[in-house]
């Protein structure tokens, strides 16, 4: 768990084929720019930059066969990192990218006989096939070719020994779904904690709900954070914003109870564009953000005189 100590596996991927909008690339250099690897050291924790992953395959190139070069070369990585006791923490980049850091995880997993249950903190569903695109961008299609959905062809180098089951994806933060990916989530019965939701109901018992199933699983629990699940107000740094999204301090408090959760295995942070970004401020808040979720807090709420402990 993310309280003792952990080492973690920085792992850059530079990846944008999966987006229309260029600039994504620059998203781990910007990340590492905004200090994150001092900001993870300083909580104590081990972190060995592993560099940038190259595509297995000729770099540049478009659609599926693009990001299938990435898919085998990103799975490799997480799956060694793993298997050598390390959290990944793989940096884009676009959402693509979590085709193989997800394929990792669940390769290493099946072979320890665990499942996985996969947090997606994203404005987006990314649960598109091809055919119901409607931007073509495999970015969007992430999760729909995880949980096995036809029309991924030579997409990941051979089966994956234990595909995602959908009943394991949660969407947290969803305010942009198109009409052929809301039909598949409903249908496949795709856990589903919206804005509406969260206006309703604050951050806090819906993300309970899920943490505790994770923890009853004894899952694996891999958290992927599109940056673009932010409201653009504080994170206007990437291609694809959708107004009404989380609040700093929602944001934050998803950070803490998931680092109190003790349930963070491996971590993707995604789609920040320093192209589209002002002086660096979407990097820095994700920084901040990756931060809370490895354990850096204002006050440490065990040593808190009795008067301000939290209200039980
Ligand atoms: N649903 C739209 C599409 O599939 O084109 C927009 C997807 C945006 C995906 C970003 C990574 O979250
Ligand atoms: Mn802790
Ligand atoms: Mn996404
Ligand atoms: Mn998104």
């Amino acid at each position: 768990s993310l309280h003792a100590a952990r080492s973690i596996a920085l792992i850059g991927a530079p990846i944008e084929v999966g987006t229309s909008e260029p600039g994504a690339l620059m998203g781990p250099a910007a990340l590492r720019t905004a200090g994150l690897v001092r900001a993870l050291s300083e909580l104590g924790h081990s972190v060995t930059d592993r560099g940038d992953v190259a595509p297995e395959g000729p770099a540049g190139m478009r659609g599926l066969d693009g990001v299938a070069a990435w898919t085998r070369a990103l799975s490799r990585v997480v799956e060694g990192a793993l298997d050598a006791g390390s959290l990944p923490l793989t940096a884009g980049g676009d959402h693509s990218l979590s085709l193989g850091s997800v394929d990792g995880v669940l390769r290493h997993c099946a072979r320890h006989r665990r499942s996985v249950f996969v947090l997606w903190l994203d404005a987006h569903a990314d649960f598109n096939t091809p055919a119901t695109s409607p931007s073509g961008n495999v970015h969007g299609m992430p999760l729909a070719a995880l949980c096995g959905e036809p029309g991924f062809p030579r997409l990941f180098a051979e089966p994956v020994p234990q595909p995602l089951s959908p009943a394991n994806v949660h969407l947290f933060g969803l305010r942009s779904i198109d009409a052929g990916e809301r039909a598949l989530v409903t249908t496949r019965r795709v856990g589903i904690t919206d804005m509406r939701t969260i206006d309703e109901f604050g951050v806090v018992a819906p993300l309970r709900r899920v943490l505790d199933r994770v923890a009853g699983q004894g899952a694996h629990l891999h958290v992927s954070l599109d940056i673009d699940f932010l409201d653009p107000s504080i994170a206007p740094g990437v291609g694809t914003t959708v107004p009404g999204g989380a609040t700093f301090r929602e944001a934050h408090l998803i950070m803490e109870m998931l680092h109190d959760s003790g349930l963070v295995q491996s971590l993707d942070v995604v789609e920040l564009n320093p192209f589209l970004d002002e002086r660096g401020r979407s990097a820095r808040v994700l920084v901040e953000l990756v931060a809370s979720l490895f354990g850096r807090r204002i006050l440490d709420r065990a040593t808190l005189p009795i008067e301000a402990a939290p209200i039980e």
